[in-house]
């Protein structure tokens, strides 16, 4: 497949409410689209870093300065996404610009070939089962609010954003107003440390499906001794960038479930692989999200419909960061959303609407 040009794309979408985490509030959405061109299709990739390097290292100008600088013009010739992959290996780090630009070009790929993502990534279900992410907010009543509005919207498990002095009062307050029976977890985007072990061994007592990055990303080893210390199973998301570190954190013990990002891992092709080792070891995996547009959500919803996948994801529909996506939004029904069945990604940004969140384009050709 021969690649003609790759444009990136900065786009600002303003949220529906604030999203409150431990580590900064959103209130707006700046994201890097990248759009691989080729003679027979073009492919879309939703870049997951945000606009601040909070979450990670990762922000989205610095995306797009590795893409253009170093990534993009690696691209060989004749690129598939896995001849990409291997192009930007030599390039330390940089994941999430590494997994938009390969994202691209296989959904270029499997559009020219009339294959869907969830065929190609090995799908196993046509809907997957929705989870979606609580915000931090200023009290117990309006996060009870909130919580009520998606149980009343059908989403099947709810997790709430927790940090020192937002945790056991909104944990308590939220299963003791909706019960034993809601899937509940929680995620502190490594707000704590070790020294919180007894802390955090409160929330044992709440029936949690499991708390998310209580400690720092490279605290491997700490929340090994934390798992020992709790009943609640630890998932981990930011400590995990590739199926490498997968394999370290289920050999120590650090975790027994893992979130599985593939902008925060490279891309589609090692989510897989991390999918695949999980399985293996009976690790558990979900889907997390990066508030993406519809873009990236089509991509996240077809991985989520792998079998290992069995527990809900942050797949939620659009309406719950955006009044109007840049791609037809995606309803939930009963409680799932359907896997896209069409080629590549199955979904295209509607121009109109792109073209009025379009902060500014740039082409590189090849
Ligand atoms: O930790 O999972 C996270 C959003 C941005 C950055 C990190 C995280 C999140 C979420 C929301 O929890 C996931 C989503 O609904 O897209
Ligand atoms: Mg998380």
């Amino acid at each position: 497949m021969k690649i003609t040009g790759v444009e990136l794309r900065r786009i600002a979408m303003p949220l529906v409410a604030p999203f409150r985490t431990s580590f900064g509030t959103e209130t707006t959405r700046e994201v890097l689209l990248v759009r691989v061109v080729t003679a027979d299709a073009e492919g879309w990739g939703e870049c997951v870093a945000m606009a601040e390097p909070r979450y990670s290292s990762e922000y989205a100008d610095g995306a797009a300065d590795v893409l253009r600088r170093f990534l993009i013009p690696v691209l060989p010739g004749q690129a598939d996404a896995q001849a990409a992959g291997r192009a930007m290996e030599p390039f330390k780090g940089h994941r999430m610009a590494k997994a938009a630009l390969e994202t691209a070009v296989l959904d270029a790929q499997l559009r020219a070939r009339g294959e869907s993502f969830g065929s190609f990534l090995g799908a196993s279900r046509d809907r997957v089962p929705c989870g979606v992410s609580v915000g931090i907010m200023d009290s117990v009543p309006e996060l009870l609010d909130a919580v009520t509005g998606y149980v009343e919207e059908g989403y099947l498990r709810i997790k709430l954003k927790i940090e020192p002095g937002w945790d056991l009062a909104p944990v308590r307050a939220v299963r003791e107003r909706f019960g034993e029976d809601l899937l509940l977890q929680v995620d502190a985007n490594a707000a704590y440390t070790l020294a919180d072990a007894h802390h955090l061994a409160r929330l044992d007592e709440f029936g949690l499906l499991l708390v998310e990055q209580p400690l720092a990303d490279d605290d491997l080893v700490q929340h090994a001794r934390l798992a020992k210390l709790m009943r609640t199973p630890i998932c981990l998301d930011e400590s995990i960038e590739s199926a490498a570190h997968a394999a370290a954190a289920i050999s120590l013990g650090a975790c027994s479930i893992v979130n599985v990002k593939p902008g925060r891992v490279g891309g589609y092709l090692e989510a897989r692989r991390i999918h695949e080792l999980c399985r293996a070891h009976g690790v558990a995996v979900w889907c997390g999200g990066m508030l993406e547009t519809g873009l990236g959500r089509a991509a996240n919803v077809a991985l989520a419909a792998l079998p290992g996948f069995i527990l809900p994801g942050d797949t939620s529909g659009s309406g719950r960061y955006y009044a109007t996506d840049i791609t037809p939004p995606f309803v939930l029904d009963d409680g799932h959303l359907p896997v896209p069945a069409g080629a590549g990604l199955g979904v295209d940004p509607v121009p109109e609407i792109l073209r009025e969140v379009t902060v500014s384009a740039e082409w590189i050709a090849l």
